[in-house]
């Protein structure tokens, strides 16, 4: 069965970031080949992928979680370094290319993903059996960065709203906190102060039961490269990036704010709400217009990243410009 929703905000197969800016080692490809068949390397179906964001279906070419068992540890595999390395993970270093020339010693296996505070059912589990219960889909989204720079990517994760449902929050969580693994042994720049470590995002609760919201294990068909925040990481496409956490081991439900990494680092340039929204400039840059990554011509920057039909109605009556 295919379930196709057409939404007004979906992102055409020819917008996808070209699949040579995320490249994978020769071996993984490979692997993915043989346990998921040779469809499976182009990731997605580029007729499908048009039609929308909302691809939900078990005749993709998105892996179960048994598939994604048998591709094996992420550190078994060589990525290339290439010019169009460019990613922000800074548990690896300012540089955008610092995420894969030090994501050698990453080790996104085995893993375990603790869920706790307000809650009724909280549990730490194996990253298995914490995604098994869930389907995964593929999601087209745009990715809008504050520094303006912008990619077009199909993820495939598991809505975070059934998630989120699983756990069952209790009446009084208002907030759910992701937050990133520690290992200072493997992500070298958390022997600095760049960041309070470990790195700390969160979501209303309301956004996190937006349909939008993914917790995303792969892309392009694939499981997710260890410098795009492997084994997984939250997707909010509404949202400036620094909002989707890499490589998460704590999903905790609370009352109050939670206290945020870059808000924390630098107030007046990431705001907690992070909405995507081009009459916001940041301090230092308009965010009126964006870059997307392979091209040369600046395109116009989206309300909501183009997604406000989908997530207006959650900041009605709110002071977007105030509240940033
Ligand atoms: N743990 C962690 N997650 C993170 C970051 C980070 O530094 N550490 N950077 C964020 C920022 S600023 C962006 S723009 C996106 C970039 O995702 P990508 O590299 O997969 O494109 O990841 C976000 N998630
Ligand atoms: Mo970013």
């Amino acid at each position: 069965m295919l379930i196709r929703i057409k939404k007004a905000s979906d992102v055409a197969a020819s917008e996808i970031t070209p699949q040579a800016i995320y490249l994978y080692r020769r071996r993984f490809i490979a692997a993915s080949l043989a346990t998921m068949g040779s469809s499976a390397l182009g990731g997605i179906d580029a007729a499908r992928a048009a039609s929308s964001p909302f691809i939900v279906s078990p005749d993709l070419t998105v892996q179960s979680v048994d598939t994604y068992e048998k591709l094996g540890p992420q550190d078994e595999v060589t990525i290339p370094f290439t010019v169009w390395s460019y990613n922000n993970f800074a548990e690896f270093g300012p540089e955008k290319t610092d995420p894969l020339a030090n994501i050698g010693n990453f080790k996104p296996r085995p893993w375990t993903i603790a869920v706790d505070g307000l809650c009724a059912k909280p549990g730490t589990l194996d990253l298995d059996a914490f995604l098994k219960p869930h389907a995964f889909e593929t999601r087209i989204y745009r990715l809008r960065c504050t520094e303006t720079w912008s990619i077009v990517v199909p993820w495939v994760g598991i809505s975070l709203a059934d998630v989120v449902k699983r756990f069952e929050p209790l009446g009084s969580a208002k907030f759910v906190r992701f937050e990133t693994v520690m290992r200072p042994e493997e992500m070298p720049a958390q022997k600095t102060s760049a960041l309070k470590w470990p790195y700390v995002e969160a979501l209303r609760l309301d956004e996190a039961l937006n349909p939008l919201a993914v917790l995303a294990a792969g892309m392009y068909g694939q499981v997710l490269p260890g410098q795009n925040g492997a084994p997984i990481r939250v997707v909010a496409p509404w949202k400036y990036g620094f909002k989707g956490a890499k490589s998460i081991v704590r999903i905790t439900f609370t009352e109050d704010r939670p206290v945020t990494s870059w808000n924390l680092r630098i107030p007046k340039e990431y705001g907690f709400m992070a909405n995507v929204n081009p009459a916001v400039d940041h301090p230092r840059w308009s965010q009126a217009t964006e870059r997307r990554l392979g091209e040369f011509r600046r395109r116009p920057t989206l309300m909501f990243n183009g997604y406000g039909e989908e997530v207006a109605h959650m900041y009605a009556g709110m002071d977007l410009i105030k509240d940033f």
